[in-house]
């Protein structure tokens, strides 16, 4: 991940990630960040419950976060994804405002950015469940399906998701993308996504090590087939957008939900982005807490609520039926 004087990601990765939708960037976080942060995720792994209707994990404690859960309907079931991950675990809230994240994030969707969802995506070893082929972005596209964001990447957008990689992520287990495909949407016109069981011969995988990342638009055709490799993929999804794209946007929010579902009709108001966006400079104090001779990501966009993260603002994000994640912004 390479910047500019200014702090502006270099050209050269904007470029590439305009015209590919989608980019991989090694060694973003810290080895010893990450091995904190693969354990922390490791206890949310352990601790899923082992039914749906059975909220105890395989060692019999009560599994704390248990309808959070995507899991399969495999018998056990498997783990798909884990929703909101940041409210569960500090080292997860530390590493979403790691400073090189953010100047990423400003550098793509502008430095008013705001935040979209963040899960955590588990692909157990032999048993892993397929991401279906999919685009995200459902609202920034014109009646025949044609991108609004423009080649240079200013119009409305659908903002990326950055996969920061706790293991290693390999052909079998990772994520594949379609490059270029960010430009046209597969489900106009009638259209349909591919099943995960084709193999697209133009997909290449985003092969990660731990502490890379690939941040992929949310236009872009995307999936990973299902894991049957003896390896184990674990990564923390962190998704942004830019402010201008979510505002006034109207949709049916299918991530504003313990775990993605919906659909719930919305529309943006300037307001709900700014209670949302309040997570980035409280997980900027959060992280700053913790390393005191880093320096800090500087957050430009505007948010409602004071940004000191302690025990109060941990109540309040948490807090039953208005949880942070209860302003989620699909696009
Ligand atoms: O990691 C995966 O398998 C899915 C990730 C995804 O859908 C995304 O980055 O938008
Ligand atoms: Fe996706």
């Amino acid at each position: 991940m390479r910047f500019d004087s200014t702090g502006r990601l270099a050209e050269y990765i904007l470029d590439a990630y305009r015209e590919h939708g989608f980019y991989v960037f090694t060694d973003v976080v810290s080895p010893s960040e990450i091995a904190e942060l693969t354990r922390e995720l490791d206890e949310i792994i352990d601790n899923a419950p082992i039914a749906r209707d059975n909220p105890v994990d395989k060692q019999g404690r009560p599994s704390e976060f248990a309808v959070y859960y995507s899991l399969t309907a495999d018998e056990p079931p498997a783990i798909r994804l884990v929703s909101h991950p940041i409210m569960m675990k500090d080292a997860a809230l530390r590493v979403y405002a790691h400073p090189k994240i953010l100047k990423m994030a400003a550098s793509i969707n502008g430095p008013d950015f705001v935040p979209f969802h963040e899960a955590i995506h588990y692909k157990d070893s032999y048993r892993g469940p397929p991401t279906n082929w999919h685009q995200d972005g459902r609202t920034h596209w014109t009646k025949e399906g044609v991108a609004l964001e423009q080649p240079d990447g200013s119009g409305k957008t659908h903002g990326f998701n950055l996969s920061v990689a706790c293991s290693d992520c390999t052909p079998e287990n990772c994520l594949w993308v379609v490059p270029g495909s960010q430009r046209q949407w597969r489900l106009a016109n009638d259209g349909k996504f591919p099943p995960i069981t084709e193999q697209i011969p133009e997909a290449v995988p985003a092969l990660l090590a731990p502490g890379d990342g690939v941040a992929v638009n949310r236009s872009s055709l995307h999936g990973a087939y299902s894991n049957k490799s003896s390896k184990r993929r674990l990564t923390l999804l962190l998704g942004y957008h830019n402010r201008n794209s979510a505002i006034g946007a109207e949709t049916t929010n299918a991530h504003a939900f313990i775990r993605t579902g919906g659909p719930k009709a919305v529309k943006y108001s300037e307001d709900y982005v700014m209670q949302r966006a309040r997570m980035i400079p409280l997980a900027i104090d959060a992280r700053r807490q913790r390393y005191p001779d880093e320096q800090p990501y500087e957050y430009q966009g505007t948010y409602v609520g004071d940004g000191e993260w302690n025990e109060q603002a941990r109540a309040e994000i948490t807090r039953e039926g208005d949880e942070y994640w209860q302003r989620d912004i699909t696009l």
